[in-house]
């Protein structure tokens, strides 16, 4: 029997490429067409044909409070009527920006803007033009959203789909591009010295959520941070995933790191689209009309994503939000990790805070290379297998799912008790 989604996914395709907007929205890695979405509840998720899923996506990250927050449709709503867009000045964003500084010691000054992608695009062209130096790292795996540069063996979708590097990025770019690999202490201090004279920048995700959930070894990031500092290079935070998610200082915050430039989005924007760049005052003050470094954007600092954005931190400012955040993600992974022993099947489970990812058919998960040997039609099987038991995942082995504020510890539960099931019948 023919569904909504599917009806509507044969429509889409006929007008948009793949049938989706953003590649990751496709299940070309687990097969059958994506579920197009009608509407979110707290930790709910229900599809075009009225299907009930407990959502452990979070639309990739942003839904830290679960899906339509009052406290956040109601600062949107309120905004909206006062107006969606000026291309001028508002208090709002001034009100985020200062939350931003005051929660990202690192940040002296900020730059709003809509998407990760231009955060770091914007970054690294701050980081060239303040070095006068042409090349970056980045590592094998990370994403940093769809900027040329970055788009070289990067993970996310594009790992996903296997086209980690796009046509279309010209070779002269992709070439100013040092590859290393994360966690890789010898082979990243040798390249960072390497390339010292020419290197403006290493950007990294602290906590990489793009080829699955790999944590930072003990003194990793400490490495980067001295050895950016003695080469005169700019270590850049990629913290759009993990900026208020793993700490309300980030994963700067939660790993006693100070970068000199810091990427966020996601969880900023509330659930709209705004992202952010910032750092130290005397690198910020190079970005246009300040300094000579241009960047720019009708809809940067738009006022409704702002009004999101700021209820959503408000509600992470309160109580015991972070601690409530790594309750649920420990029981999730503690949960999940007696599912593999009671089913006797291969895996392992890598978490930060409340973000994690269950890699089936690897027992140990440190590096992309430990990442990419997972067992991806095993993970297809239990993608769709977790769908029929109503929990909604990402479509893909390399992402991180999400536990939110939304959900509760009978949520984790149901995940554990389908995932039994699931894994109980391989
Ligand atoms: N960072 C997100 C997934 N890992 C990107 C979402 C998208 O590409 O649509």
């Amino acid at each position: 029997m023919s569904s909504e989604s599917e009806r509507l996914f044969a429509e889409a395709s006929r007008v948009i490429p793949g049938g989706v907007n953003s590649p990751v929205r496709s299940w070309r890695a687990v097969g059958g067409h994506p579920l197009f979405v009608a509407r979110g509840d707290g930790p709910y998720v229900y599809d075009a044909d009225g299907r009930r899923y407990v959502d452990f996506v979070a639309s990739w990250g942003p839904l830290v409070l679960g899906h339509a927050a009052p406290v956040v449709v109601e600062a949107i709503g309120r905004q909206a009527a006062l107006g969606t867009t000026f291309g001028a000045p508002t208090a709002l964003e001034v009100e985020l920006a200062a939350m931003l500084v005051e929660a990202l010691p690192s940040v002296e000054q900020v730059r709003l803007v809509s998407s990760g992608t231009e955060a770091t695009m914007s970054a690294l062209r701050l980081a060239r033009a303040a070095t006068g130096r042409d090349r970056v790292l980045k590592f094998v795996g990370c994403y940093h959203g769809h900027v040329d540069a970055l788009l070289v063996r990067a993970g996310s979708g594009a790992l996903t789909l296997g086209v980690p590097d796009s046509p279309g990025v010209p070779k002269g770019v992709a070439d100013l591009t040092v590859l290393v690999d994360f966690n890789d202490f010898d082979g990243t201090r040798a390249a960072i010295r390497r390339h010292a004279a020419d290197l403006a920048a290493v950007i990294v995700e602290p906590v990489p959520g793009n080829m699955g959930v790999v944590p930072p070894e003990a003194g990793f990031l400490e490495m980067l941070r001295e050895e950016t500092a003695r080469a005169g290079t700019l270590l850049v935070f990629d913290e759009v995933i993990t900026g208020f998610r793993v700490a309300w200082a980030g994963a700067q915050g939660r790993f006693g790191i100070t970068p000199d430039l810091t990427c966020l989005g996601k969880i900023v924007g509330g659930g709209m689209p705004l992202a952010a760049f910032g750092g130290r005052r005397d690198l910020m003050s190079m970005i246009a009309p300040a300094g000579p470094v241009y960047q720019a954007g009708t809809l940067s600092g738009n006022p409704v994503s702002v009004a999101a954005g700021i209820a959503t931190l408000r509600a992470l400012r309160s109580g015991d939000a972070y601690e409530r955040l790594d309750r649920l993600g420990t029981l999730a992974e503690r949960r999940l990790r007696a599912v593999l022993d009671e089913t006797t099947t291969p895996g392992t489970v890598n978490r930060v805070g409340s973000m994690l990812t269950l890699f089936l058919g690897v027992t140990a998960v440190h590096s992309y290379a430990d990442a990419v040997r997972a067992d991806t039609a095993r993970f297809g099987r239990y993608f769709h297998g977790m769908l029929a038991e109503g929990i909604y995942l990402p479509p893909s082995q390399f992402e991180a799912m999400f536990v939110s504020l939304a959900h509760e510890d009978e949520h984790v539960e149901q995940l554990a008790q389908a995932a039994q099931r699931v894994l109980a019948h391989p």
